[in-house]
């Protein structure tokens, strides 16, 4: 009884601990998408974004764009150019740079009036490494092995 318990909290941890460390995709507004009046402040209140991780913007092709820009171009919602404007309605950014990123609708006033717009902070990844692909290829198996030997020792002390 309670070593199976243990065999399924330690599981689970496992399964956790792999997940966290390896990249995420957030789509941006969850269900709703990239859309108007929707609060992308309280979306990004219980989340934090680490370099290695994507962005996704859902919306209707046409309806909406996605432009990245500085802080400035955010408060005052004015992007300057059309260049890098995302169009395509399913417009994935990876986070390749720990920092803050800004990211505005350039349709309308969706930006101004309709609360289009998204600021997150990056995080650098978690452990140092190379490359994005070495640190999930190399850190995944560290943590399980750790964890398998964890598992091990508790399970002779349970057992
Ligand atoms: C923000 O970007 C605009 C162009 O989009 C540029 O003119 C301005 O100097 C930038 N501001 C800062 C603080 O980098
Ligand atoms: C964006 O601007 C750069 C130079 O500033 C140019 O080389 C590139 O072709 C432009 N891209 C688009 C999609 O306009
Ligand atoms: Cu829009």
């Amino acid at each position: 009884m309670t070593s199976s318990y243990s065999t399924i909290v330690f599981v689970a941890t496992l399964f956790v601990l792999a997940a966290s460390i390896s990249a995420t995709e957030y789509i941006v507004g969850d269900q709703s998408g990239w859309t108007l009046d929707y609060d992308y402040q309280t979306w990004t209140k219980d989340k934090v974004f680490y370099v290695g991780d994507t962005l996704v913007f859902n919306y209707a092709s046409g309806s909406h764009n996605v432009i990245k820009v500085n802080g400035t171009g955010f408060q005052q919602c004015t992007a300057t150019s059309s260049n890098g404007t995302l169009t395509s309605g399913r417009d994935v950014i990876a986070l390749q740079t720990p920092g803050r990123k800004w990211y505005i609708c350039g349709v309308a006033k969706h930006c101004e009036l309709r609360n289009m717009k998204l600021v997150i902070t990056v995080l650098p990844q978690m452990s140092p490494a190379p490359s994005p692909s070495a640190s999930s290829t190399l850190a995944v198996p560290t943590i399980y092995g750790m964890l398998v030997a964890l598992f091990g020792g508790l399970a002779l002390l349970f057992g």
